[in-house]
């Protein structure tokens, strides 16, 4: 029954409801299938809401699927905690999950699975107790290293540098963090030292004022790396408001849209981002297959839908793709698209 409407649901392109078919197929077709929970960092970051449309393309796609897209005003775990415990009483099936720290959902994560909610991690991941699996959007050494090559490239490997991240508490600014310290260890940066790193707790104004704390308090600094969209948008307002365009660079993990202006006027040279719509739409697809009870064991495949295949590393740990570097030459055609 569930396939044939599927199969009724997708010939007609969404409009089911529209269809004089038997009342059976118009009723069911008002209520999904299956309901998965999008519970991201905070509300208002455009990168999430870039993963939401991403996650409802995939919905659409494999048919009789509802997303909930929700989480809490400001990225703390208490908030998350309750964010999740609101959606497990909702009984959803499944929940993906952006964690403001890795640790802290570790037992609400349990609770859901414990009550038959299927719960995976993307883009800042649960610990392993908490989720079966974690979608990583590239690999962290790679991330890492990228972001410490684009700073290099831009001060011609000379000069102070500071990192301004999310919060403290974050598994993926964490992670990007230790793997920048690596690539920072190869004697090509030996003049540029790593000086301070600070929180904007992917909050605007915090992370504002912690950039203009930056310059402050090392008169040298020539470089900001930021691996948060933004961090890296408000560190690139204080340089063009403080007057320090050529003075001091800003890179990082930014959105295009948002880094547009910043990249023209010369506060950054270049930064990086995966596509976040695709990065939802593959959150969505692995989470089907998850419901649909594939296989989850370190070596198993799953569907990320046009996006190929993902393998299933150790801890339940999975790869997308790879982060994409704009510049002058490309960031305006990008800006259109996230
Ligand atoms: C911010 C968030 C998110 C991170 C991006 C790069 O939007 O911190 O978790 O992946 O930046």
């Amino acid at each position: 029954m569930r396939t044939n409407r599927r199969t009724i649901l997708q010939l007609a392109g969404g409009a089911a409801v529209a269809l004089a078919a038997p009342a059976i197929i118009t009723t069911r077709a008002r209520a999904a299938d299956k309901r998965i929970a999008m519970i991201v960092k905070n509300l208002g970051n455009s990168y999430f809401d870039a993963c939401a449309n991403g996650a409802k393309e995939a919905a659409a796609e494999i048919g009789g699927i509802e997303i909930i897209y929700t989480a809490s005003a400001k990225p703390t775990a208490e908030e998350q905690i309750a964010v999740i415990d609101a959606q497990i009483a909702q009984k959803v099936d499944g929940i993906i999950v952006s964690a403001n720290d890795a640790d802290a959902l570790v037992p609400v994560g349990k609770k859901a699975m414990e009550r038959g909610i299927k719960v995976m991690s993307f883009d800042s991941a649960i610990a392993p107790a908490g989720r079966i699996v974690h979608l990583s959007a590239s690999s962290t050494p790679l991330i890492g290293a990228k972001q410490v090559q684009m700073i290099a490239k831009t001060l011609g490997n000379k000069g102070e540098v500071a990192i301004l991240s999310a919060a403290s508490t974050m598994t993926n600014q964490n992670s990007w963090i230790e793997a920048m310290k690596e690539e920072w260890k190869k004697p090509e940066y030996k003049d540029m030292p790593l000086v301070a790193t600070v929180y904007g707790d992917d909050q605007d104004d915090k992370s504002y004022r912690e950039m203009q704390g930056l310059v402050k308090a090392h008169p040298n600094l020539k470089g900001v790396i930021s691996p948060t969209t933004i961090g890296i948008r408000s560190g690139a307002k204080a340089i063009v408001d403080g007057g320090l365009v050529g003075k001091v660079y800003i890179t990082g993990l930014g959105l295009p849209s948002e880094m547009k202006d910043y990249v023209l006027k010369g506060a950054c040279d270049s930064f990086a981002i995966w596509n976040p719509v695709e990065y939802g739409y593959s959150s969505t697809m692995i989470m089907n297959d998850i419901l649909n009870g594939k296989d989850t064991s370190e070596g198993a495949k799953l569907s990320m839908g046009k996006k190929g295949e993902t393998t299933v590393g150790k801890d339940g740990e999975c790869i997308m793709g790879e982060p994409f570097e704009f510049n002058k030459s490309n960031v305006e055609e990008f800006a259109k698209i996230f």
